[in-house]
């Protein structure tokens, strides 16, 4: 199982995805994602330019050991280009692996803890009447937790909300607006709007895009407590984990972090004084199953549990080493999941399932997914970014 070739194939097919391909020579092939929303091109150089002649002769079932000579070989540790292609790497070992054993890959993780994963979609709307039309039609598409994200009146979008990365060649980053103030008053009267109409069981979800200061972030974990919510995510910019600390002391509101975190350091002090309900990293932004793995084993000592980022721009490679790893832990908790357009599902072939709200791997050898080279090959890199913010004075604020 000597690794003798390895791709980096980048695509845009709804939108950008990095893909690592590594092939044995025995011709075994391994998929593992690297993509980093607005900042792709960054990881394709540190894969091909640094990693790929590492990999090259190397044995593909040294996981661990490919992980440690990738993470302290560089000398540079930790940050978000350097994990994604750690990840890259480490999920492509893992799909080789289980392909050599002939099993799917939670096999190897252990085997499956569960029936299926249960996962939550986005419901969005500038106004009640949209959301709750959106509400509806994720529980037409099956999704038994919703999370709600909502206009505030007075701002120009909803934010938060992803659109689908498709950008015109050469566009610049969209500019939104945003108002702490005017958020917070509005935000508990949707949140008893939607509980009206849909009731107390339909578990919700709010993401506040780390936002708040953690005054702020503690009033509205307060404010929303009559309405359940399963967490409320990003409540603080990541960065600083002991305003959680703050936030804590003030609200029994679960919370979840992590989507921008990339090491288990990130999450180090959050978990150890139990600060947070959820852990939100994704398999492709923290290194991969074998880091990742290791994150949720230690946050399982603390009845933490696992809220995997799934947004779209996690690619279908990325998705399912997420399904694989959330099947096989104990701790699993929920699985953010945004289906993928029409055209990204034809250039990765995958065999996960989607039934009464839960998703599952599947069963084929590997983590079940394929890349059509040639399909992919029609959707060449289109620049895109994320937006980004201004106060009302004109102050950059976070997205
Ligand atoms: O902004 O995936 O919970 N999901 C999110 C996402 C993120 C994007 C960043 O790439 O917050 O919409
Ligand atoms: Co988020």
């Amino acid at each position: 199982m000597i690794i003798d070739r390895a791709e980096v194939i980048v695509t845009s097919p709804d939108r950008n995805f990095v893909t690592l391909k590594l092939t044995t020579g025995d011709g075994l092939t391994g998929l593992g994602d690297a993509t980093l929303n607005g900042r792709e091109l960054a990881v394709v150089a540190y894969l091909r330019d640094h990693v790929v002649p590492l990999l090259l002769g190397r044995d593909a079932g040294r996981i661990e050991d490919t992980w440690q000579l990738l993470y302290r070989g560089a000398y540079w540790r930790r940050g978000p280009v350097t994990m994604a292609a750690i990840a890259a790497v480490d999920v492509a070992l893992w799909d080789i692996k289980a392909k050599a054993a002939g099993m799917p890959l939670y096999q190897l993780l252990g085997g499956a803890s569960r029936t299926g994963l249960l996962a939550y979609g986005h419901a969005s709307g500038s106004d009640l009447p949209e959301l709750f039309d959106s509400v509806r039609r994720h529980r037409e598409l099956g999704y038994r937790a919703i999370r709600i994200q909502t206009g505030v009146p007075g701002l120009k979008v909803v934010y938060g909300i992803a659109s689908n990365g498709t950008a015109e060649a050469d566009a610049l980053p969209v500019e939104e607006d945003w108002d702490t103030r005017a958020y917070l008053r509005h935000l508990p009267a949707v949140f008893e709007a939607v509980r009206n109409e849909f009731g107390p069981e339909l578990p919700l979800l709010h993401d506040a895009h780390h936002r708040l200061t953690p005054i702020q972030a503690a009033r509205l974990g307060q404010s929303l407590e009559p309405y359940d919510l399963f967490w409320l995510e990003d409540c603080t910019p990541a960065e600083n984990q002991e305003a959680l600390r703050l936030v804590r002391r003030h609200t029994v509101t679960p919370l979840a972090i992590g989507e921008v975190f990339n090491t288990v350091f990130d999450y180090q002090q959050i978990i150890r004084e139990q600060l947070i309900d959820y852990v939100r990293g994704a398999v492709t932004h923290t290194g991969g199953i074998t880091h990742l793995r290791k994150v949720l084993d230690f946050a399982a000592q603390y009845q933490i549990k696992s809220g995997m980022h799934g947004p779209a721009d996690i690619s279908p490679v990325g998705m399912a080493a997420a399904l694989h790893l959330g099947l096989a832990i104990h701790n699993f908790g929920i699985q953010e999941y945004m289906m993928h357009g029409a055209r990204t599902d034809q250039v990765f072939q995958q065999s996960f399932t989607w039934s009464g709200g839960l998703l599952h791997p599947g069963e084929r050898p590997g983590i079940g997914v394929e890349l059509d080279v040639d399909e992919a090959g029609k959707y060449p890199y289109v620049r895109a970014y994320l937006p980004y913010n201004r106060l009302a004075d004109g102050t950059v604020h976070d997205w």
